[in-house]
Order: C-alpha cells, then sequence, then structure tokens
C-alpha cells in the first residue's frame, strides 16, 4: 500500500474534510510502512476499514434561549470504532464544531484509547452550540434538549460519551440530569460526573496531570527533570489549568497561559496561589485573562501566542493547529528541548515534523494527553463494580497508565539513536485494534 494512493482515495471520499484528512495523514504516513510488512492488515482493508466510522449519528437540537427565542443547533454523534470495547469519547460545544472536527477527533481516539491499555472503543460528539455568554439556565435548556436525541445511542455498554472543549462538569451533570429523568435509571453512562453521583477522584485533573507524567517520562530518557524549567501552556481551561498547577508543583516555571482574547507572560512563572486565582478567575467564567493581568502580576498580549516566548518546554493545551511551522521554528530557535501536547492535533503536520527533524522530545496529544480518557475508563470500572477508589489510588494508576503508553511508545518508536513517539504511539495504537478487527472477521 503505497501513501499518496491511500491518502487520494481517502481525500475523495471526504471532500472538504482537511481536518480529517491531517489527523489520518499523520497516522498512516507511519502506520503505512509498518502494516506493509504484514499482507493480512491489507487483505482484510484494515486501515481503510479504521479511517470508516462505524456510524455518524447527526440530529437537529432545538431550544430555547432567555427570551423565549427558538433556537436551533445541530448535534453529532460519531461512533467511529468499537473493536476493542464500547464507543467512548468526549463532547465538545464550540461555535467551531463540524463533522471534519468530530472526525479527526474521533479517528485520533481510536489509537489514544488503544494505547491506555483499557478496553475502550472510540467515538466524539458535541455540537456547534456556543456556551459563551450563555446563561446556566440557557445551557441546561440546550443540554437537555441535546441529550433526549443523544440517549437513543448511548448507554454503559454501548457509548459512554464525556467532556472535551465547552464541556466540563456543568454540562456532563445537565446531560446526566436529563438521561436519567429520560431512562429511569442510575447508570455510568457518561465520564466526568460530580463525585456526589458516580465521578471518580482525579477525572477533573487527570488529563493535565497525565501530560505533565507523560513530560517527566520523556525528560527521564534523558537523565533530566521538569525542577526549574520554564514551560510554555497554552489554554486556560480544564487541561491547561491542571497541568499549569501539576509543573508548578512539580518545581517548574509556567511563564505563561492564554485564551481566545491573548496570552498572558510571566516571565519568572507563577506562583501555585496565582494558577490557583487563575483557575477560579477562569471558572467563575469572569472574562478572558485580560482582565487577570495585573492581579498575577503578568503581562498581557492581547495578539500573538505562547510560542513566541523562550521556553524549555511547550505544552500546547487549547486547541487544533494552535501550533503552526512558523511557531516551531521559533520555539526551537529559542532553545525548546520538548513538546508535550495536552490539546488534541495542536500542531500542524508540518510543525510536527520540524520537532521531530530537530530531534527534540516531542510527544503527540493521542499518547500524552490520554490520562483523560483512561481516568474515564477508571470511572467506568469503579461505576460497574459500585464503588469508589481513593484518590491517591487512582493517581496512582494514572501514572501507571501514562508510564505504560510511554514504554509503549518506546518499544514501536525506536529511531536511530532516539524515539519518535509519533510513529510509537500510531503503530502501538494500530496493532491492538488491528488485530481485534482481524479477530472478529468482516464485520
Ligand atoms: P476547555 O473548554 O476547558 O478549555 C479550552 C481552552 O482553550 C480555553 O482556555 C479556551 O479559551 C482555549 N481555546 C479554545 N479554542 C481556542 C481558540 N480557537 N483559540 C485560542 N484559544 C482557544 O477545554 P479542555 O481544556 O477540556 O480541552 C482543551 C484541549 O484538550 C482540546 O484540544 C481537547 O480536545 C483536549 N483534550 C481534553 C480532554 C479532557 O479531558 N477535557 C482530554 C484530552 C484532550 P477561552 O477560555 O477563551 O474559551
Ligand atoms: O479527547 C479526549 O480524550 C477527551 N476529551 C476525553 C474523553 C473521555 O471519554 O474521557
Amino acid at each position: 500500500m503505497n501513501l499518496d494512493d491511500f491518502m487520494g482515495g481517502l481525500v475523495r471520499r471526504n471532500p472538504g474534510q482537511e481536518e480529517f484528512h491531517q489527523a489520518v495523514r499523520e497516522v498512516v504516513a507511519s502506520v503505512i510502512p509498518y502494516a506493509n510488512q504484514y499482507p493480512k492488515y491489507e487483505r482484510a482493508r484494515i486501515l481503510e476499514r479504521m479511517t470508516e466510522p462505524d456510524r455518524i449519528i447527526i440530529f437537529r437540537v432545538c431550544w430555547a434561549d432567555r427570551d423565549g427565542n427558538v433556537r436551533v443547533n445541530r448535534g453529532y454523534r460519531v461512533q467511529f470504532n468499537n473493536a476493542i470495547g464500547p464507543y467512548k469519547g468526549g463532547l465538545r460545544f464550540d461555535r467551531t464544531v463540524s463533522l471534519s472536527i468530530l472526525k479527526f477527533l474521533g479517528f485520533e481516539q481510536t489509537f489514544k484509547n488503544s494505547l491506555t491499555t483499557l478496553p475502550m472503543g472510540s467515538a466524539k460528539g458535541g455540537s456547534d452550540f456556543n456556551p459563551r455568554g450563555k446563561t446556566d439556565v440557557e445551557v441546561m435548556n440546550f443540554c437537555q434538549a441535546f441529550m433526549t436525541e443523544l440517549s437513543r445511542y448511548i448507554g454503559k455498554d454501548v457509548d459512554i460519551p464525556a467532556g472535551d472543549i465547552g464541556v466540563g462538569a456543568r454540562e456532563i451533570s445537565y446531560l446526566f440530569g436529563q438521561y436519567k429523568r429520560l431512562s429511569g435509571e442510575f447508570a455510568g453512562i457518561l465520564t466526568g460526573k460530580g463525585l456526589s453521583f458516580g465521578g471518580s477522584p482525579v477525572r477533573i485533573e487527570a488529563t493535565g496531570y497525565g501530560c505533565v507524567y507523560f513530560a517527566e517520562e520523556m525528560l527521564s530518557t534523558r537523565g533530566e527533570s521538569l525542577e526549574g524549567k520554564r514551560c510554555a501552556v497554552s489554554g486556560a481551561g480544564n487541561v491547561a489549568m491542571y497541568a499549569a498547577c501539576k509543573l508548578a508543583a512539580a518545581g517548574a516555571k509556567v511563564v505563561t497561559l492564554s485564551d481566545r482574547g491573548g496570552f498572558l507572560h510571566s516571565p519568572g512563572g507563577f506562583t501555585e496561589e496565582q494558577l490557583a486565582h487563575a483557575m477560579d478567575y477562569k471558572a467563575s467564567r469572569r472574562g478572558d485573562l485580560a482582565g487577570l493581568a495585573d492581579e498575577v502580576a503578568a503581562e498581557h498580549h492581547p495578539d500573538g501566542k505562547p510560542w513566541a516566548v523562550p521556553c524549555d518546554i511547550a505544552f500546547p493545551c487549547a486547541t487544533q493547529n494552535e501550533l503552526t511551522q512558523r511557531d516551531a521554528r521559533r520555539l526551537l530557535k529559542n532553545g525548546c528541548q520538548a513538546v508535550c501536547e495536552g490539546a488534541n492535533m495542536p500542531s500542524t503536520n508540518p510543525a510536527a515534523d520540524a520537532f521531530r527533524k530537530a530531534g527534540i522530545l516531542y510527544g503527540p496529544g493521542k499518547a500524552a494527553n490520554a490520562g483523560g480518557v483512561a481516568t474515564s475508563g477508571l470511572e467506568m470500572t469503579q461505576n460497574a463494580m459500585h464503588l469508589t477508589w481513593s484518590r491517591e489510588d487512582v493517581d496512582r494508576r494514572l501514572r501507571e497508565i501514562m508510564a505504560s503508553i510511554h514504554a509503549q511508545c518506546v518499544e514501536h518508536g525506536q529511531d536511530g539513536d532516539g524515539v519518535d513517539y509519533v510513529k510509537g504511539a500510531n503503530i502501538a495504537g494500530f496493532i491492538k485494534v488491528a488485530d481485534a478487527m482481524l479477530a472478529h472477521g468482516m464485520v
């Protein structure tokens, strides 16, 4: 099989879905040379099947705003692959949500969930609903209308959604409440639930914490640690804030945070108190980071990105394609030694290639941010057992899972003297799902 022929077919079948093309190209560029050594994969058309979702559900979501006006949004669930477990993946509520975005996220989730060592298939969903500026009642109305339709397609052994951009504790709680009302049962059909109704300790922190644990694993291969490292973090949401707090606790200097209104720069590093304050400020939806600059003694830059600031490690934790080839060159020129992705596909393919070519430590999102979904898997286990583990227990399991993901990347990503984490994550993630698909026959 040849990369250009494969991508030609995929682009023809999925016109205009650029983010989906990008995510597939990045994976198959490393998987095709591996799969070509084993005719069984090509005979069974495994890569064609892995790049075609099992099904896509698209529905109308009709709800009333604060003035009683009728509003209409589009809801989606892309059930990508359930070869190794029930469909599992987040919901995104953002103005920019499209089928291309959800297909790229669902596709990445296949490999990420495989790497976690837990039995989870892949999915992604969401809506073009924009929660910004909406009241709690509007968000509740929307979540109830969205779940009324989605509830037909999910279930604790079928498909278990969770959060993503624009879907946090508040939205998961409203969605859970509506499912419970419709079905009359109390079941673990979502993860990221509140601790008083079936949530797992550490789930809210897990993506950010896991990303930092992955960075520590990568650094240890070069005899390095986080101590004293200047870390540029982008985003100021769930993933970014818990990554930043964990970094500060580990002795690193968090020099940036960002949101849609620009970025904050603290050359000496934010203190743990300042980060806790920033987290409260964003969680209370009081405004953009600009309004916080004086309180945390930082400079605010309404234009530009954190990647312009000198740093030792970059943690892109906001959104896809937020780090371009130009940004990558800037980071490398400033001496950046490692990039560890908390977001999904934050680096464009040319940016990722620049990091790989430079030989710096580069942990792609599907490996480095898998701690979130892994802890969702631990939440599912606790729900099935009708018990709750301690915080220490879940955190220890999360660390072990991130170490195992790192080990899988090292095993399959050998590249000269170093490790190509992109290749390692893609091949390790592929093998488990592909072999399950082969075993199931032509389904
Ligand atoms: P949140 O909604 O909590 O936070 C997103 C942050 O990114 C916000 O600070 C937001 O700014 C910023 N942001 C979003 N879009 C843009 C944009 N176009 N330009 C600039 N800044 C932007 O989401 P999460 O933290 O949950 O998700 C962040 C990333 O991590 C996503 O890529 C997601 O897919 C990924 N991820 C999330 C996991 C999870 O468990 N939540 C698990 C694995 C990956 P503002 O504050 O102004 O809205
Ligand atoms: O991208 C992701 O892995 C998530 N948004 C978390 C998914 C989950 O099911 O916990």
